[in-house]
């Protein structure tokens, strides 16, 4: 029986939707829509690992530590190995850093050369929940080279964030979703399994103003500064104020992402024993910080915008306060109002 003329689906996929978009990009020959497939593709490959992981010979450690000095595990590796071959496969990207390679990787090869993109990524974030069945994730992020015609060089890595062409994370939770920005909102799509196709499924996500969540490691409480212990104390009604509820996932792109559907805020400050945080500028504080701004939310080291950070090199760290912008503007205030605090003289 023949659909009925103007017949309209109501699923539009990922490639559907950024092909639709492709006309908001003055500068792309088709380039970052085959790049955000190929990072698709990968995903679903992830993915599929990803839910059979007790099945298979996926779970526990490789044995050795990465450049982070943190026991890399197998599904670290193998997510690493995926995206890196979708990304060399493609033929779009022309270098690759990521958070589990000591160095990023210029693709070499000729057929490379003059492709303007290079990509960042955190290829299996939440490796400590891989093993107990909690939901995990992948964060990427996209920069054009600084100068087009020659291979991918360390400065084509190392731009503030403001100057990303497009970021996103795929998480892998009880169902796997691709959320992403190029700088003209946030949507995100939902695997259907039965197609194998990213289906739109939360359009020109905006993060609420508020909300009633915050997400820290309490275990590091006693070695923050007083102005964070202040700021978790006003979390939990101290002062009189209504109790936000605590949501401690241990994985970022979770915890992020509960955050900006419902409202709140994810912090990761610095200590004393981890003076600089714990979180990586590039892999996972950049492309979050583009995306919670592009949702209207903020995104902070606690003293100035993530996105306006110079990177100094590829594994920078960086405090991390984002999510809910009156939540973040009250902790930059708790931080500002300690009393050693430089701006206060
Ligand atoms: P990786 O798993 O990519 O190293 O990410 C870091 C991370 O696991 C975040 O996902 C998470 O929010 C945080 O570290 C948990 O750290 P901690 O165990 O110190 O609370």
């Amino acid at each position: 029986m023949m659909a009925p003329r103007g017949f309209k689906r109501d699923i539009v996929t990922l490639p559907e939707f950024i092909l639709e978009r492709q006309k908001d990009f003055p500068y792309v020959k088709g380039d970052l829509t085959t790049l955000l497939n190929d990072i698709g593709v990968a995903a679903k490959i992830v993915s599929r690992e990803v839910r059979k992981a007790g099945l298979v010979n996926i779970l526990g450690e490789m044995g050795n530590d990465n450049i982070q000095g943190e026991r890399q595990k197998k599904l670290d590796v193998f997510a690493d190995q995926q995206f890196i071959a979708a990304l060399r496969q493609g033929g779009v990207a022309c270098g690759v850093a990521s958070e589990e390679q000591d160095e990023f990787i210029a693709f070499r090869d000729q057929l490379y050369l003059g492709h303007p993109y290079v990509v960042a990524i955190d290829p299996l974030d939440g490796s400590s929940n891989i093993d107990v069945n909690v939901s995990i994730g992948t964060i990427f992020s996209i920069y054009q080279i600084v100068e087009s015609g020659r291979e991918a060089c360390l400065e084509d890595f190392l731009q503030p964030g403001r100057e990303l062409v497009a970021a996103g994370y795929v998480i892998y939770g009880s169902s796997t979703m691709l959320v992403f920005t190029t700088g003209r909102g946030v949507n995100g799509f939902t695997l259907d399994p039965s197609i194998g196709e990213f289906c739109l499924s939360h359009e020109n996500i905006q993060i609420p103003e508020s909300g009633p969540f915050y997400s820290i490691n309490e275990g590091n409480l006693l070695d923050c500064s007083q102005g964070i212990q202040d700021f978790v104390g006003w979390c939990k009604g101290q002062g009189g104020g209504k109790a936000l509820s605590g949501r401690y996932i241990g994985s970022l792109v979770a915890d992020f992402h509960r955050n900006l559907i419902k409202g709140g805020i994810y912090l990761y400050p610095a200590t004393t024993k981890a003076p600089l945080g714990k979180l990586r500028l590039l892999y996972e504080c950049n492309p979050l910080a583009f995306i919670v701004e592009q949702a209207g939310g903020m995104a902070s080291d606690g003293y100035r915008p993530i996105m306006d950070y110079q990177p100094r090199e590829l594994h920078q760290r960086v405090p991390l306060f984002i999510g809910s912008p009156h939540l973040v503007q009250k902790a930059m205030d708790f931080i500002h109002s300690e009393v050693n605090h430089p701006l206060n003289g």
